[in-house]
């Protein structure tokens, strides 16, 4: 089977409480199926592509739960692998709270199946015939196995002369030292098209710009490498060093902003993988990560084409594809 874009990377079951506030008073969840590469992989599904994912889960109902969700929304699923020997990783989200409009996130994943995940999941073929790679710093930062699947997953990915997308996500409750983070996302930053965010280029550059920064990444290699802003937009810099600035859109009721990028991602690389110019793929991305926010789950909200449009005019926008 030909997929456009496989991925590597932990799925989780996310437990999103009905009430906003401080966990402790929360009664109510609500489960959900997350995890930043399949919520990138679940959106471009919707806007077309066929998709794949490769991770472990345990032998557990949470594990068939991530299995059944992700071949539901028509990821392909043949290279998850089942581990006996481990449970399936879980987090808590609390929200708005202590900062409203923000979310908190809590991990119980130290150990799973997926941190488990080492070179030999990553089967050289199914990369191969695969259209484009996605890789983030989360996978980087799970395991010292997990790093090395990613780099084989890079390796095969260059050698065979296929585009490689990355996501800088530096989650410090994960890495917990910054040095640890710069030193095992260097090379990925001459990816083909890196997305990255305020936070992380100023761990990864420190003192520097977010402009002069996102050079840096450009002068490493990348061809075009874009800055999540959330609330404030994003900014792309291609290669030659061009800056395009785009606004983001406001929503009447913010749920929750976890899987915001995610959305955002799917929705720019949909965009460029049709050709779309660097502006409207920033414009469509911008209102595919405004979607994701107003419900609770990452993936619920993000929108298929017809969605955007009508996204795109009721916010007085039109979605122009080429
Ligand atoms: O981008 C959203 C993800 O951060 C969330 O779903 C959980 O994948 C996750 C992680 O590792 O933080």
């Amino acid at each position: 089977m030909r997929l456009d874009f496989v991925s590597i990377g932990e799925v989780m079951v996310q437990f999103n409480p009905l009430a906003s506030g401080p966990l402790r008073y929360v009664r109510y969840y609500e489960v959900h199926v997350a995890g930043t590469e399949a919520n990138m992989l679940v959106g471009l599904t919707k806007l077309g592509y066929r998709t794949g994912i490769i991770t472990r889960v345990g032998d557990d109902e949470f594990g068939k739960l991530i299995v059944n969700f992700l071949r539901g929304e028509g990821v392909d699923v043949s290279r998850v692998r089942i581990d006996p020997e481990a449970y399936t990783g879980i987090y808590f989200i609390q929200r708005h709270f202590p900062v409203p409009g923000s979310s908190t996130v809590y991990y119980y994943r130290r150990g799973s199946a997926a941190s488990k995940l080492s070179p030999e999941d990553v089967d050289e073929e199914y990369v191969a015939h695969a259209g484009a790679v996605i890789l983030t710093g989360i996978t980087l930062a799970l395991s010292e196995s997990c790093r090395r699947a990613v780099e084989k997953m890079y390796g095969i990915a260059i050698s065979q002369g296929k585009d490689v997308i990355f996501d800088t996500n530096i989650r410090m409750k994960l890495w917990r030292r910054e040095d640890r983070a710069r030193e095992a996302i260097a090379r990925f930053l001459g990816a083909k098209l890196v997305f990255t965010n305020r936070e992380d280029l100023g761990i990864l550059f420190p003192g520097l710009s977010v402009i002069d920064a996102a050079k840096r990444i450009i002068d490493r290699g990348s061809e075009l490498v874009v800055v999540k802003m959330g609330p404030e937009g994003a900014i792309a810099v291609d290669k030659e060093h061009r800056v395009y600035k785009s606004q983001a859109f406001s929503v009447p009721h913010v749920e929750d902003v976890v899987g915001a990028g995610d959305s955002f991602n799917a929705a720019f690389i949909a965009s460029i993988y049709r050709g779309e110019p660097i502006e409207n793929a920033l414009l469509y991305a911008n209102a595919a990560g405004a979607l994701a926010v107003t419900v609770r789950g990452d993936v619920e909200a993000q929108p298929s084409w017809d969605d955007l449009r009508l996204f795109l005019e009721s916010q007085g926008k039109a979605l122009m594809l080429r």
